[in-house]
């Protein structure tokens, strides 16, 4: 008679989850006992690390991943990356162990006794099966409940003595939909409205870039003769930003916002939140006269919107919808950006010198993953994302996401064979927070370059007082890390990239090499402004 083990494995195999991402402990060892040879498992030194590799890892196949962790402790070390998770819609089954269930009423040393709301709110679902026989069953549900959209993780807690029960029969391997089309009329009097605008914007965000949207996007940009704005804060990119219809990323606070689409009429917002604000500058959430049309697949993200009315659609089906339903706009198309001014190389080097130089010796179809908060902008400006699937950063404003989740990245570009080269741009306070994530990347031999400019500070959170008028805050300051050490001790390559003009090289031998190479930029201490 099959156990439990085998059943769950069997089905993983039919869901094609065979990689596990995660971080061993004792309540963990009966179900990776005799871990099949079909299997691989990617090792973590830390559940940070673990969650927000499989992150990468997932959205970079667009399928789901599997990341088992250690009981309570590792699943509260898993949670800030949780919680990105959940804000980035990344589809993660997301494991942990529990005690022995004879036991559980006691409450022994790794008990979690309140399993399934550890993970609350950060789940769609989270769930400690009532019987071990229900184990293969929970797994299929969560896969169905994970893939939905909207798309996120769901947890499922499993006692340790449960794997080498006998099993009921194997679960029906079940097919769900990821994506739904809007509802006909509402898709059309979306239509029609933004057809009789005299002057419409289109908004567009990450689900775009999820949905492989890029295509349908263009069309309707092109078709409405529309101006094309980035979302706030986006984890993706939605549209070619060399595109002339291109115009930028919205500032991600609610005055000025309102301020950047002054002039429109009709805002059609894609496949984002409405809108992902962060510094509090008050105003309306619209100018005056300027009518708000949001589509999204997630009725949260459509009833939590202040302003506009919403259509529940998947964005790529919507998108292409209504380039079908539009016709073409009589007018001319939006002059083109001016380019930015030329950069400056100092000394010292500022961020978009240093991002000038990066943009001199980008591999054509480079990957970026970045966690450089106070230098966004001027990495955005200076390198923009020109293919579908180039451009990964957190939906949540945690930090730890970016290194790891870029280590995911670099090993799905090897397993789907497109071996887009992987570069990430990560601050060096942001390094630190799941900087175990290079020792797996090392151990994994993946040509991962990540460039750390080094401004020793939490700049942005300078800047962020600088807003507020909170003077004298503590913990701001960064001096007395030597990153490459610390990268070295990874088992990684690691050099100071002390003039721009050695960048190219640099990137060139990193992108090459059979290991990944971080590369610590020194850069200027001043602090932009952060808006
Ligand atoms: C998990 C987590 N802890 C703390 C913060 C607060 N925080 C936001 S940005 C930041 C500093 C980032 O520093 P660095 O990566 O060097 O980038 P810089 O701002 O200097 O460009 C911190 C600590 C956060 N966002 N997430």
């Amino acid at each position: 008679m099959a156990t439990v083990r085998e059943t769950t494995y069997d089905l993983l195999r039919a869901l094609d989850l065979t990689t596990v991402f995660g971080n061993p402990g004792s309540t963990e060892e009966p179900f990776l006992q005799d871990f099949p040879d079909d299997f691989r498992y990617v090792h973590a030194l830390h559940e940070a690390s673990a969650v927000a590799m499989a992150d990468g890892y997932a959205q970079a196949t667009g399928r789901p991943a599997h990341v088992n962790l250690h009981t309570a402790p590792g699943t509260g070390n898993g949670m800030g990356n949780l919680v990105t998770a959940w804000h980035n819609k990344t589809p993660l089954i997301v494991t942990a162990g529990q005690q022995t269930r004879e036991m559980l009423l006691i409450e022994p040393r790794l008990a979690n006794p309140r399993a399934a709301e550890l993970t609350q709110p950060y789940v769609k679902w989270a769930y400690e099966p009532a019987r071990a026989q229900d184990i293969p069953a929970a797994f299929m549900r969560a896969y169905a409940t994970a893939v939905q959209p909207p798309a996120g993780p769901v947890f499922l807690s499993l006692p340790l003595d449960d794997w080498d029960q006998p099993a009921a029969a194997a679960p029906v391997v079940r097919t769900v939909a990821t994506r739904y089309a809007p509802d006909p009329q509402r898709l059309r009097e979306f239509a029609d409205m933004v057809a009789a605008s005299r002057s419409p914007a289109l908004v567009l965000g990450s689900a775009v870039d999820r949905a492989g949207a890029w295509p349908a996007a263009v069309a309707l940009a092109e078709r409405l003769a529309a101006p094309v704005w980035s979302a706030p804060a986006p984890e993706r990119t939605a549209f070619p930003e060399d595109h002339p219809h291109f115009r930028g990323v919205l500032p991600y606070a609610i005055g000025p916002l309102a301020e950047a689409l002054r002039g429109h009429d009709t805002v059609l917002v894609i496949g984002a939140p409405v809108f992902r604000y962060y510094p509090y500058v008050p105003g309306d959430y619209l100018p005056d006269g300027t009518r708000l049309l949001h589509v999204t697949d997630d009725p949260g993200e459509a009833a939590r919107a202040p302003v506009g009315d919403s259509l529940l659609g998947d964005a790529g089906l919507t998108l292409a919808a209504l380039a079908d339903l539009v016709p073409p706009a009589d007018r001319p198309p939006p002059p083109p950006r001016a380019a930015p001014p030329p950069p400056e190389f100092g000394p010292p080097l500022s961020p978009d010198g240093l991002f000038a130089a990066l943009a001199e010796h980008w591999p054509p179809d480079g990957v970026l993953v970045q966690e450089s908060p106070s230098n966004l902008a001027a990495l955005r400006r200076r390198l923009p994302a020109t293919r579908p699937g180039s451009y990964f950063t957190m939906a949540s404003g945690g930090l730890g996401f970016g290194l790891p989740a870029a280590v995911g990245i670099a090993l799905a570009e090897r397993d789907t064979g497109r071996g887009r080269p992987v570069v990430a741009v990560i601050g060096d306070g942001s390094f630190h927070y799941s900087v175990q994530a290079l020792w797996t990347a090392a151990r994994l031999r993946l040509p991962l370059a990540v460039v750390v400019p080094v401004n020793q500070q939490y700049a942005i959170l300078k800047s962020f007082a600088e807003l507020k008028h909170t003077p004298g805050v503590p913990g701001l300051d960064l001096p007395g890390l030597d990153v490459t050490a610390v990268a070295r001790g990874y088992g990684c390559a690691g050099e100071v990239v002390e003039r721009p003009e050695r960048l190219g090289e640099a990137l060139r031998a990193a992108l090459a090499a059979d290991r990944p190479t971080v590369l610590p930029v020194p850069i200027s201490t001043d602090v932009p402004r952060l808006l």
